[in-house]
């Protein structure tokens, strides 16, 4: 007898609804859940493969300890007395400091990752914490602190209902998309051609999202920012800005005009390989569109200028009155959000308030970078990283330099990972501490729906029992920030307690709060749910912005409500939130934030800087997701491959065939690679996928070593960084290509 569950798809942004099919207590098949409040049955080929993840022969079914050299099964209270045992002696002798934290990109995708690591951080003390940010969108939440004043204010396109889309490096055709959580994103650019709006790509490769533009413009990788300061330039030139209602929350509009006077279409236009007339096309399409949004990602943040080049995305909204209006570009609420606060003068944000021991590299949202996490550990001294704790994190493939990470990670005092795998990262461990499957996991999207297209609210309990054995991934938290905070041995609700007891002690003492003034132990009394983090999520609701605000607002949501809505709730589409949302010491604006102006001058003197050569970009695969599904059979082959892309035009001069080998060097190291000539990859430009290089020793993933690859990353040495943001240059690097054999 088979039955169905629902459950969100936690392998990309999008979030799609699923409805799984189980047979007993497994997961046999997915399918789009047509009733989806969001998804509303979409479904692609990672989602359809569900089954196939959760069911992956390689995943760890329970601790592994290191004993004498070896890793070894154990107990979850043997892992965890061991850690109480090993790391707490870490943090009394040698401070918070000593313990790196490493959070990688799945553990925005688990409920685990979104409500424990900050208490974890809280009980270190640490400031050494790295996480994927700084190998991906750090440059945007560094330039919506600045302007907005919130790391986390971050406008999406309105993909719905905009008139004309400008996208300069995504390709949500095969990523579905990324901060901007839009399930059936290809859907969503094809309805908007449908509708007659426009669609630009600006890409070094012709992509599937290329493809289906009405423009395509195949820029040189890593000069975005130069081209979206010229379009800026020509919207000032011309009058074409337009910043209407927008203007009396702006300060700094001028100071942009003229601090982007001297890039000019005519300018850029050799920097950038995109003619001075197509610039200026392209900046009066946008400013002539009765609504219109900007929108880059990750080819346009993992570059030498990311944070510029994410500013000016913004400028570019803001100038053409598009930020904040429908078919713009426009900031989420969602319903775990905090209360919204009255609008005026917040706290700011502020860039390093402190730097990393060995570079000196500032910190941003409290990050350190990603790329600095080997030498953090390998160079002595005080203060020296001794024990690491990566939680969903695959740093050796997903960082530069793995080699020097592999050598950092071999040689810590000790090391744990909350993951499913030993991979190129958790081999090193002495613990690791393995999560369940996502069918046994109850799921909500603490983090994407604050950049989702739509206001919308979901949660799935787990679609089958916890299996004998296993932890859940919130229960294996809880009991290591006990391990690690000198409580090891305490009930693990007690984390959950105390994380709804500050919360509730700050919301009764907040004025514009619904619970303002209320007896907190009465308030945690109301609440339900079965679980710690059902309870959280029961908090998080009734505070939030559509909360019931535990009976100030009759119809508002709690846990019980959107337990009775399977499907989901419909929260209604984006809605102006300026002034309210921002936060900046002003209380407005801040156009030209001084950091951002101290960094132009570095953008000026690329205008005449061309270097010979070929640069090299990245690229996803539909069926693919970063380091970690390479293992799963019904996923790989076909154009799943990892093969470095050369135009016809540059093989041909280089004498390289298509199937043939080619040495790539830079930096960091040389890497052997297969040939793919291919004109979807512009002249002067190579492109090679990430996460690849699955033939470590000691990794247990069967099937992804049988086809390894090689790490892109290992072209790297670290030193390229986004200098505002520290996120690491993972795109428009210089490379050298020769044949081989
Ligand atoms: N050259 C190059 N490098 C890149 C990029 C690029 O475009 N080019 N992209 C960068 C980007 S955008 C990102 S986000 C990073 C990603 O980098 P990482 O976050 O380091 O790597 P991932 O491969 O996403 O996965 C990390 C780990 O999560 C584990 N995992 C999977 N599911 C779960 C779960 O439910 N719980 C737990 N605890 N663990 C789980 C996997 O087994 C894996 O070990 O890579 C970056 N690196
Ligand atoms: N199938 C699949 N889906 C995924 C992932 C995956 O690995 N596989 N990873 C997930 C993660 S962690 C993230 S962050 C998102 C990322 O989602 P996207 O941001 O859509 O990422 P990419 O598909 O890497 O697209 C980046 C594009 O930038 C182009 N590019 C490179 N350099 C430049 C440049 O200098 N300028 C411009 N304009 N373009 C450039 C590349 O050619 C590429 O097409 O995808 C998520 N979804
Ligand atoms: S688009 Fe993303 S969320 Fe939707 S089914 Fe595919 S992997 Fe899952
Ligand atoms: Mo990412």
């Amino acid at each position: 007898m088979s039955r169905t569950a629902l459950r969100i798809c936690p392998l990309c942004e999008a979030t799609c609804g699923l409805t799984l099919t189980i047979e007993g207590s497994k997961v046999t098949g997915a399918r789009g859940d047509r009733d989806d409040v969001f998804s509303r049955g979409f479904i692609c080929p990672k989602g359809a493969a569900f089954a196939e993840v959760d069911a992956d022969p390689d995943r760890l079914r329970g601790p592994l300890v290191r004993k004498d050299g070896t890793l070894q099964e154990a107990s979850w209270s043997e892992a965890f007395d061991l850690i109480a045992a090993r790391l707490r002696p870490i943090v009394e002798q040698y401070g918070g400091n000593a313990v790196g934290v490493v959070l990688g990109n799945p553990n925005v995708h688990t409920m685990a990752g979104a409500l424990y690591p900050p208490l974890l951080l809280g009980a270190l003390r640490t400031r050494s914490i790295f996480t994927a940010s700084t190998l991906d969108q750090m440059p945007k939440h560094v330039s919506s602190g600045l302007l907005f004043g919130d790391a986390f204010a971050i406008p999406v396109p309105d993909l719905d209902r905009t008139d004309h889309l400008l996208l300069l490096g995504a390709n949500p055709l095969d990523s579905n998309g990324s901060l901007c959580t839009a399930p059936d994103f290809p859907g969503k650019l094809k309805a908007l051609r449908k509708r007659g709006g426009t669609l630009v790509v600006v890409d070094p490769r012709r992509t599937r999202t290329a493809k289906l533009a009405d423009q395509h413009v195949p820029i040189r990788p890593g000069t975005d920012a130069l081209l979206l300061a010229a379009l800026a330039q020509v919207l000032f030139e011309e009058k074409l800005t337009a910043p209407g209602v927008l203007e009396q929350h702006i300060e700094g509009i001028d100071e942009v005009r003229y601090a982007v006077r001297d890039f000019t279409p005519e300018a850029v236009a050799g920097a950038c390989d995109v003619p001075a007339e197509e610039i200026r096309s392209i900046a009066r399409a946008l400013a002539a569109a009765p609504t219109a949004a900007v929108y880059g990602r990750v080819g346009s943040s993992t570059v030498e200028f990311g944070t510029l080049a994410n500013w000016l995305v913004d400028v570019l909204n803001i100038i053409t009155g598009n930020l904040d209006r429908p078919g713009g570009a426009l900031f989420p609420l969602a319903a775990t959000a905090s209360t919204p606060r009255p609008a005026g003068p917040g706290k700011g944000f502020a860039l390093g308030r402190w730097r990393s021991r060995v570079s000196g590299h500032p910190e941003a949202k409290g990050e350190l970078p990603s790329a600095a996490l080997a030498e953090e550990i390998l160079t002595p001294g005080e203060g020296r990283i001794r024990a690491v704790i990566t939680v969903a994190a695959n740093p050796v493939l997903s960082a530069p330099d793995g080699d020097r990470l592999d050598e950092a990670l071999a040689g810590l005092d000790f090391l744990i990972s909350v993951d499913p795998y030993l991979n190129e990262t958790s081999r090193h461990v002495d613990v690791v501490l393995p999560p369940p499957p996502p069918s046994q996991s109850a799921h909500h999207d603490f983090a994407f729906n604050g950049f989702a297209v739509h206001n919308q609210v979901r949660y799935t309990r787990p679609a089958v029992p916890l299996e004998d054995g296993r932890l859940d991934e919130s229960e294996i938290h809880a009991r290591l920030i006990l391990a690690v905070s000198g409580m090891h041995g305490a009930e693990p609700e007690a984390v959950d307690a105390l994380a709804v007891g500050q919360t509730l002690d700050k919301a009764v003492a907040t004025a514009h709060s619904p619970v303002h003034g209320r007896d907190p132990q009465e308030l945690a009394g109301q609440l339900t749910g079965r679980t710690g983090p059902e309870r959280r999520l029961d908090l998080m609701l009734r505070l939030g912005p559509y909360g019931d605000g535990f009976g100030a607002v009759p119809d508002g949501l709690s846990l019980e409500r959107l337990l009775a809505h399977p499907h989901g709730i419909d929260l209604g589409p984006l809605k102006p939130r300026i002034p309210q949302v921002l936060k900046t010491r002003s209380g407005r604006i801040e156009l030209l934030p001084a950091p951002i102006a101290d960094d132009l001058p570095r953008l000026r003197r690329a205008l005449d800087e061309r270097p010979a050569g070929f640069v090299l970009v990245g690229r996803r695969h539909l069926r693919s997701n970063n380091s970690w599904m390479h293992n799963i059979p019904a996923l790989g082959g076909g154009s799943n491959r990892c093969t470095l892309q050369i135009h016809p035009e540059d093989a041909g001069r280089l004498g390289l065939t298509d199937g043939g080998q080619a040495l790539v060097s830079a930096e960091g190291g040389q890497l052997e690679v297969p040939v793919e000539v291919t004109d979807a990859v512009r002249t002067g430009v190579v492109s090679l996928p990430h996460g690849w290089g699955h033939s470590r020793a000691g990794v247990r993933m069967s099937v992804a070593a049988a086809n390894p690859g090689v790490n892109v990353n290992q072209l790297l040495d670290g030193s390229r960084l986004d200098p505002l943001s520290g996120t690491s240059v993972l795109n428009g690097f210089p490379v050298e290509v020769v044949p081989l054999g």
